[in-house]
């Protein structure tokens, strides 16, 4: 483990975005705008876990040696990648299910979820590629205090914005004070 915090040491990149597929595309934008908002180094591959098996596992072995701390994984379908992924890294991978198919990503949510013991992959919900580059800050915000202080700033902006958004409310509303300490 100590090899492993030492190989990151001074790297610029920092997250792994790995696709099953050029389908799955507008899915890496969305995690790549949170990244880009934190001022994080990404990168964005394509993998299949069954068209490029051996792609797929020299991508996660060699991630960790390459900077890498947190990946996360896109695939739709019965969207072996995440599981691939974390079969060949400890690194944390964050398995996105993707809502493309006729099951709309049902499949691909049990899929990612329903991994055998011993190989943890996380989901996030279908297409939830914006939470899943959230999770990845935060996992990022361990260990480093600037990516931490930019955290806490974009979740107060996140809850202003709630609280101004109920002055679109135009039926009868809670008063403003019954939300206050
Ligand atoms: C999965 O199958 C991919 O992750 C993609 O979401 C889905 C369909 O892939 P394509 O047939 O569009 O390449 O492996």
């Amino acid at each position: 483990m100590k090899g492993l915090f030492e190989n990151m040491k001074g790297s610029r990149l920092q997250v792994g975005i790995i696709l099953g597929s050029a389908s799955d595309l507008e899915l890496a934008k969305k995690a790549g705008e949170i990244f880009e908002s934190f001022g994080i180094n990404y990168e964005t591959g394509i993998a299949s876990a069954h068209r490029t098996p051996e792609d797929a596992a020299r991508y996660a072995r060699r991630a960790a040696s390459r900077g890498i701390k947190v990946i996360i994984a896109v695939a739709g379908l019965s969207a072996a990648l995440p599981g691939v992924i974390a079969a060949h890294t400890v690194l944390p991978v964050i398995g996105v299910p993707s809502s493309g198919g006729p099951l709309n990503g049902v499949d691909a949510l049990l899929s990612i979820a329903q991994m055998p013991p011993g190989v943890p992959t996380a989901s996030v919900g279908i297409d939830g590629a914006k939470n899943a580059a959230l999770m990845a800050v935060r996992i990022l915000s361990l260990l480093d205090g600037e990516i931490s202080s930019k955290l806490e700033k974009w979740v107060e902006n996140a809850a202003a914005e709630v609280r101004k958004s109920r002055e679109k409310i135009t039926i009868p509303k809670v008063p403003d004070d019954v939300y206050m300490e």
